[in-house]
């Protein structure tokens, strides 16, 4: 049933021939209605942002942060002295992280396009990034550094000048966002840093805030990307369009496509990265093997008890977003990762990147026993804020395109527009729109 606590509970979908609607429904997650909830909260939240501006900024901080915030800006000085605090390795790790991410990122750039449709008609296709962008970065149950890396990069590589960035104040660290994300921005040559997290940096990207008593204006961005909890993903959607988002990243989702072939400990240990995030988080395994099934329920019991997060953990693989799905073969195995669409999918079967070409709705697809989430959420180049709750069957996770725009133009001589004129006069007055017509025929008469 929808509320079990089972841990770790199976679907059993063999011998069942379901439509893709009913596949979609059967596998396990979190259904719309329960995230209503926060909905509402976020609506007031949103609202209380736009009214109060830096007031309400500073009243979420002490609500939600336990924090007593003077000012959301970060100033210089902590940037630079986070980066100076960093520990050498993990300052080693973080430009290794960002070397691999500014490669793949840079390769990403699509090429503009220009097509000549007969002699002196010219139609461009030319990207041109967004000017301004919000990047939020969660620090809530932890402090995602490497989501700094995330955004910038192919922020950056993309072209944008203007970048925030906004992260919750720690108690821990005198009200300001993480040190180690305060270093990784720093590294990256981001200034523009906000001290200030969930729905209400995302209200403030969106809306703006005016200039208060000694606290500067926050300038609206153009585009908010970046994960969050649910909270946060939530936020994002209610804005839309007032600003762009990126695809909805919310508690992570890892699936895993396995055979008899894959071993129960690296499938087990996989699931339990990303049970770690959150307690919200959907860790799925989708087997034709009830021996491999049997194996991962195991390991993941015995992996749990020396976990550091394992209540976290046990509370996620325990939802009803989490579960074995048992299938007939790995073919049914893809159609179910299809209809669930995860933010995460590993294959680990017999010839897993046959397998891997198979599939169509994934945020990313890690493939073989070699490469597991969580070499994608640091360092495999690869981006890690990907769509989550089945949005993969619509959007991309993020990549340089996200901060750009297609823009076409068109650029027609006389002789050009001459030889349509007829066909845009005939179209005109089809559609009872003459003057449409008219405004190609002045030109020649
Ligand atoms: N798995 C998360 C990203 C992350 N993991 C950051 C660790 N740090 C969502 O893809
Ligand atoms: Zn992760």
């Amino acid at each position: 049933s929808p509320d079990s606590t089972e841990f770790f509970r199976t679907v059993d979908l063999r011998g069942r021939h379901l439509s893709r609607a009913a596949l979609k429904a059967a596998v396990p997650r979190v259904h719309e209605e329960s995230n209503r909830e926060a909905e509402d909260a976020v609506r007031g939240i949103i609202a209380a942002v736009r009214d109060g501006g830096h007031a309400a900024l500073r009243d979420f901080a002490q609500r939600f942060d336990g924090v007593s915030l003077e000012q959301v800006r970060v100033p210089r000085a902590a940037l630079r002295d986070a980066l100076a605090g960093l520990d050498a390795a993990v300052r080693a790790a973080l430009e290794e992280s960002i070397h691999r991410a500014r490669l793949f990122a840079e390769a990403q750039r699509p090429g503009d396009v220009e097509t000549v449709l007969a002699e002196g008609a010219v139609v461009r296709q030319r990207w041109i990034p967004v000017s301004r962008v919000g990047l939020y970065v969660p620090g809530g149950l932890a402090p995602l550094a490497s989501s700094v890396v995330m955004n910038v990069v192919p922020a950056l590589a993309a072209g944008v000048t203007s970048v925030a960035l906004a992260s919750p104040p720690q108690k821990d660290h005198g009200g300001l966002p993480h040190p180690t994300i305060l270093a990784a921005a720093e590294l990256l040559g981001i200034e523009e840093v906000y001290a200030m997290g969930g729905a209400q940096a995302i209200a403030a990207f969106a809306y703006g805030v005016a200039e208060a008593e000694g606290s500067a204006e926050i300038e609206a961005v153009d585009l908010i990307t970046g994960p969050g909890n649910v909270y946060v993903a939530t936020a994002k959607r209610l804005v839309r369009g007032v600003v762009g988002i990126d695809s909805e990243a919310g508690p992570t989702e890892i699936a895993v496509l396995a055979d008899h072939t894959a071993r129960a400990s690296l499938v087990a240990a996989d699931l339990i990265s990303q049970a770690e995030h959150d307690p919200r988080a959907s860790s799925v395994l989708i087997t034709p093997s009830t021996e491999l099934a049997d194996a991962v329920r195991e390991e993941l019991l015995r992996q749990i008890v020396t976990a550091r997060h394992g209540e976290r953990i046990t509370t996620a693989l325990s939802g009803p977003q989490s579960g074995v799905v048992l299938v007939d073969d790995v073919s049914q195995g893809v159609a179910v990762a299809d209809a669930y669409a995860a933010e995460h999918l590993e294959i680990m079967t017999e010839d897993s990147p046959a397998v891997a070409a198979r599939i169509r709705n994934a945020g990313a697809i890690f493939v073989g026993d070699y490469s597991p989430v969580s070499l994608g959420d640091y360092c495999a180049g690869s981006n890690h804020v990907l769509p989550t709750s089945g949005t993969a069957l619509f959007s991309s996770g993020l990549n340089v395109t996200t901060f750009l725009r297609a823009v076409q133009e068109i650029e027609y001589s006389r002789d050009a527009l001459k030889g349509v004129r007829t066909h845009i006069e005939q179209l005109a007055s089809a559609e009872n729109l003459p003057s449409h017509g008219e405004a190609v025929s002045i030109r020649f008469r």
